[in-house]
């Protein structure tokens, strides 16, 4: 507390590339996903959103719990999902106050949130997934929760799915659960970081702009008309999941890398198989591709591997010992063709400071 009576937490939190893609909700109220999914954190070095929450009994009630993005406020009462969000912290709040009176009533005073991306928002590169993972975290952290990581990962969850896995660093599984009040759809750590710290990513900006259809929308779509989506959710994804989790714990990169390529090829197939279909490569995501193919044929084995999310931007997967390659290949080839990147060698997105 200060001495204006002003509480407050700031955190951070960093941006998940998934390697075996969410794709598809069984419940779009609780955000419950079709099937389990994978990802590596990435370096909060280069890509995260920072979040500041506050609550103080001198925030005029009358205007209630306010969201800052970006330095825009944002209208919290259209969010329902931010509303789940804040009830469900506020909820933890007051059994702490419950349980001990002698607590500050924090969960009676309105809350103020400020939260800042350090890249471009909306533009496939999971910015919803630091969001929700920083908010949930800044505001347990000013409510002093007790609540672990993972079991704070079903609050972030509803936020947007994939920020359940924004919470821990490394490797990342979210369970997609069988439970239909969505307790058990929670994320875990099954690696950190420290396990294969050779691990790289580069980010390629082949577009900043806003993706054209919103995910969840695209996933709605995909379930409802793709006959192609079953045979996904219920036999390829729960085969992969356990050999990608095979392959992090051996780290063997050529079997990470060939589930990573496939499983984002799988993923962008079954939204060609949707109707409308929706496309979210483009021919410079195609050109990374083909490089990556090159790459590899080149050194004669698995040394690199891309994936693509709701957009055309690629992330590249590669081992330290062949940045000079990947990084170099890239940018003499491809740089030309980028927005931005945030490369082997310190280069940042464009507009980063
Ligand atoms: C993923 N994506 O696993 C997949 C791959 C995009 C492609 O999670 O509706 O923003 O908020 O739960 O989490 C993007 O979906 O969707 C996503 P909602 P979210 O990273």
């Amino acid at each position: 507390m200060t001495d204006s009576n002003v509480f407050r937490a700031t955190t951070t939190a960093p941006v998940n590339i998934a390697v075996i893609k969410y794709w598809g909700k069984r419940d779009a109220t609780l955000n419950l996903p079709t099937n389990s999914s994978l990802s590596v954190t990435l370096s909060q070095r280069s890509l995260r959103t920072v979040t500041t929450a506050s609550c103080s009994p001198n925030y005029p009630a009358t205007e209630g719990d306010t969201l800052t993005l970006n330095g825009k406020p944002e209208n919290i009462q259209a969010s329902k999902r931010t509303l789940a969000c804040l009830s469900s912290l506020r909820a933890l709040r007051k059994e702490l106050e419950s349980a001990d009176p002698s607590l500050p009533k924090l969960s009676s005073y309105p809350l103020r949130v400020v939260s800042e991306n350090n890249f471009p928002t909306a533009a496939g590169l999971a910015s919803s997934a630091a969001g929700f993972a920083a908010l949930v975290r800044a505001i347990a952290d000013l409510y002093e929760l007790p609540q672990s990581p993972t079991e704070l990962s079903r609050i972030a969850r509803q936020g947007s799915g994939s920020a359940c896995r924004s919470l821990q660093g490394g490797y990342v599984a979210w369970r997609a659960g069988v439970k239909e009040d969505g307790s058990d759809s929670l994320a875990e750590e099954i690696a950190p970081a420290s396990h294969w710290p050779e691990m790289r990513a580069l980010i390629l900006v082949v577009s900043a702009e806003k993706k054209d259809v919103p995910s969840t929308t695209g996933m709605q779509t995909t379930v409802s008309t793709s006959p192609l989506f079953a045979t996904r959710a219920e036999h390829i994804v729960p085969r992969r999941m356990t050999g990608m989790e095979e392959a992090i714990t051996k780290r063997d990169f050529a079997a990470f890398a060939d589930l990573t390529m496939r499983d984002s090829n799988n993923f962008h197939a079954v939204c060609l198989d949707s109707e409308p279909p929706i496309f979210y490569l483009n021919d410079v995501s195609r050109a990374a591709i083909r490089l990556v193919n090159d790459i590899n044929r080149l050194a004669g084995k698995t040394v690199a591997a891309y994936t693509f999310d709701a957009g055309p931007n690629a992330v590249i997967y590669y081992l330290d010992e062949v940045s000079e390659l990947v990084g170099g290949t890239f940018k003499t080839i491809l740089g030309g063709e980028l927005e931005g990147w945030e490369g082997p060698f310190g280069d940042r997105l464009k507009g980063v400071s």
